[in-house]
């Protein structure tokens, strides 16, 4: 097979786009479709201040490494959840990162804040891991946006993520989050930061070729939480599809973004929106999910963050 570009062997066959490239060119295809991405969406302006959510893994240490490239200079967030072992590795992995790229990186500490690691979390609020985890994260990376004053938070998710999360969405029919996945959502005011995806078109194995060929070292392994996840059931019968019908799942996504702009912005979700009377967070009720978690802990703790670089 030869590269489609400069008919040098190819390193990488993309089915979906019937075309090969070599390790050069594919780097190149793949970075334009990221700014094109940024760009059609309007994801960063010029006067924005970008902040990527680092997890230690290939998409969200990718993502950072291209952003930088691109132009979009940007720091970096990542959420210590106190998972024995894994948490360490996967700092390490961003440390090094945020070395190369001589940039910052801000870290929160779950122990530090409530004394426990993420699962002691979750048994004393009684909820499963991922959910405590998902509250804890999504109060504190737009929390280190209001207190540091970045206005664009950017994360790693990436095409298989999210055409199994719509899988899922629509395999159950769930009216309450069909409509709520996008490329960007606008942020509300001064206590909700606007969030990007800007590898929402771009699979995970491209991200994966991407991240071989630029020597970008990350943690292979996943976090033990996630193993059994239904997402990842939907993820390999996706693969099995695109085996089949290469093309599939960006189709499928696309669709749903071309669905997503004609209905505009009608508002599913009844809902009065207010603001946490504790933090300011946006809410639906009195008290934020995550202040309602420190409560739970009987707590007063006030966010604070390390700093490395
Ligand atoms: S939610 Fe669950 Fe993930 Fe948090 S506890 Fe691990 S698997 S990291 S995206
Ligand atoms: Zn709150």
């Amino acid at each position: 097979m030869k590269c489609r570009v400069c008919g040098k062997p190819a390193n990488i066959n993309l089915r979906s786009y019937k075309t090969a490239l070599c390790e050069e060119d594919f780097i190149a295809f793949l970075e334009k479709r990221v700014s094109a991405t940024i760009g059609k969406y309007r994801l960063i302006d010029e006067a924005d201040r970008p902040i990527v959510a680092v997890s230690g893994g290939k998409d969200s240490l990718s993502l950072w490494y291209m952003m930088n490239k691109l132009g979009y200079v940007s720091d970096g967030i990542y959420i210590d959840l106190g998972i024995e072992g894994y948490s360490e590795r996967s700092l390490e992995k961003v440390r090094q990162m945020a070395d190369t790229l001589r940039r910052r990186v801000y870290v929160f500490h779950v122990r530090n804040a409530l004394q426990k690691g993420i699962d002691g979390v979750a048994r004393v609020i009684r909820r499963p891991t991922c959910s405590a985890c998902g509250t804890i994260k999504r109060y504190i990376m737009n929390r280190v946006c209001i207190d540091k004053g970045y206005t664009v938070l950017a994360t790693g998710h990436n095409l298989d993520d999210e055409a199994s999360a719509l899988f899922g969405n629509v395999l159950y029919w769930k009216r309450e989050y069909l409509w709520k996945k996008n490329v960007v959502l606008e942020g509300r005011g001064e206590h909700l930061v606007k969030k990007i995806k800007p590898f929402f078109l771009c699979s995970e194995r491209e991200i994966a070729a991407y991240a071989i060929m630029k020597g970008i070292d990350y943690i292979y392994e996943e976090c033990p939480y996630s193993e059994g996840a239904k997402t990842l059931v939907y993820k390999e019968m996706l693969n099995r599809i695109e085996e089949s019908s290469p093309g599939t799942k960006i189709m499928f996504v696309k669709g749903y973004l071309k669905m997503l702009k004609e209905k505009g912005d009608e508002k599913e979700d009844g809902r009065e929106s207010r603001y946490c009377l504790r933090c300011g967070y946006p809410t639906f009720s009195d008290k934020c999910s995550f202040c309602w978690l420190l409560d739970k802990f009987g707590t007063e703790y006030d966010v604070e963050f390390d700093q490395y670089n």
